[in-house]
């Protein structure tokens, strides 16, 4: 029996009003070669869209997520939450879910019942995949919610956290490999510190990395062949994150020797908390080799904490769309970790969150390839630099200069010709021009 009283949501073009079409998302047209379901593999943030009920620091949940079920039987509604995913992503052309070991069953504090209980559900969750085709974008295990992780999970001060993160873990990528996940994702939202008074950095990232070396060598030994990833994340919960920011990331792996096998997955809002835009979170995953996945939400400039709100803003997807179809496209996917405000409670707001996000990323594909295919401002960056073509310039691009060389380049030149305009304004109205001139 259907949960949701809305038929499939299909693609109906820019001048359709009907609330549950498409407007933008065509999954079949081709774009630049590619479909555009290839270009954005969405994927359903289970946390979110099956879990999240609306509670926030002032009050009790808005909206009703048992989906019929007694939410007091942890199996039948963990049950209820398949079902009503499965039945919303076919809904929307969605083929992939992202999700936590704790999203999927109400947690058990014993961690051999815990581990019996995620069996159940995953049975059940196995049979929709197979159904339906549709399979895990990237698993994770949540090592931040529950109070024994309160002082973090790999860079607990005990032993016996560490011990029990690394359960978690070990379950959570069998759980991965059993929904055909195509990577699996540290967040980590307690690796951190309040205090430097009573921190050990260097003890707690030399541990936080060798949890992620045990599970890297457990799950290559187990036949996985997807990414790892890390979240970036500067602050919330904790005052201060290991993982701040893509740059910052990329270092901590470079420095245990994990980087050959995690890539990034960049978060819009977590971005915008670490004093950058998203794009540039983007770039600086993508000219590492290391631009993974996408958490596809937006955050609030009037507001200092993670909103997870579904994207809107098409001209900030422009531009992440611009950074992804010139890094040739994401091995991952885009995770709407997103949730709706607390006032839009309705099932049919569920939808209504998706369709924005999809048209909005569907939107944001559609001008970055306008802007690449008009090709003027690609031209003008390649112009900026191309003094490097030849002469002294080569010579530097190809380290076959010395300082020496290079003094004496500088006494025989003179005063360098007059720099040029960066021009941005004008690349500033180009960008107006494609996104609003029809
Ligand atoms: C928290 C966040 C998480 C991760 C997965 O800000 O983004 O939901 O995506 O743990
Ligand atoms: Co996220």
């Amino acid at each position: 029996m259907a949960v949701f009283n809305i038929p499939a949501v299909k693609y109906e073009g820019a001048k359709s009003s009907n609330e549950f079409a498409f407007k933008f998302y065509d999954a079949e047209r081709v774009i630049l070669g590619k479909t555009m379901s290839d270009w954005l593999p969405f994927a359903m943030a289970w946390w979110h869209n099956l879990g999240a009920a609306g509670t926030d620091m002032f009050g009790a949940g808005t909206a009703d997520k048992s989906f019929g079920a007694d939410a007091s039987d942890a199996l039948a509604h963990a049950k209820a939450k398949a079902d009503a995913g499965f039945e919303f992503m076919q809904k929307l052309g969605i083929k992939y879910f992202c999700f936590h070991d704790a999203d999927l069953i109400t947690e058990r504090a014993d961690l051999a019942e815990q581990n019996a209980a995620l069996d159940a559900i995953a049975d059940y969750i196995c049979e929709k995949i197979e159904q339906t085709g549709i399979k895990a974008l990237w698993g994770t295990a949540n090592l931040f919610s529950n109070p024994r992780f309160m002082n973090g999970a790999g860079s607990a001060n005990s032993p016996d956290v560490f011990a029990r993160a690394a359960a978690n873990v070990k379950k959570s990528i069998d759980l991965t490999i059993r929904f055909d996940g195509r990577g699996f994702v540290f967040w980590g939202g307690r690796e951190g510190y309040e205090t430097l008074w009573n921190t050990d950095m260097k003890f707690e990232q030399e541990n936080i990395a060798a949890l992620m070396k045990l599970a890297v060598q457990y799950a290559r030994g187990k036949g996985f062949s997807g990414d790892f990833y890390i979240e970036p994340k500067p602050k919330e919960p904790m005052k201060h994150q290991y993982d701040f920011d893509a740059a910052t990331a990329i270092g901590f792996l470079r420095q245990y020797g994990l980087d050959k096998d995690f890539k990034m997955n960049i978060e819009a809002n977590h971005a915008t908390l670490a004093g950058h835009t998203f794009r540039h979170e983007l770039r600086v995953s993508a000219i590492n080799g290391m631009l993974g996945s996408i958490d596809a939400n937006i955050g609030d400039t009037l507001l200092g904490w993670d909103t997870d709100e579904f994207p809107y803003d098409v001209y900030d997807a422009a531009q992440a769309m611009y950074e992804v179809i010139n890094a040739g496209g994401l091995t991952g996917g885009f995770n709407f970790d997103a949730k709706n405000r607390r006032p839009s409670n309705t099932y049919e707001d569920m939808f209504r969150g998706f369709i924005l996000g999809m048209d909005t990323f569907a939107l944001g594909l559609i001008k970055a390839t306008a802007i690449i295919e008009d090709g003027r401002i690609g031209e003008f960056v390649k112009s900026r630099y191309s003094g490097y073509n030849g002469g002294i310039g080569a010579k530097i691009r190809s380290s076959a200069v010395t300082l020496e060389d290079l003094n004496d380049y500088a006494l025989s030149q003179g005063e360098p010709p007059a720099p040029e305009s960066g021009k941005q304004e004008w690349i500033e109205s180009i960008i107006n021009q494609i996104m609003f001139g029809g």
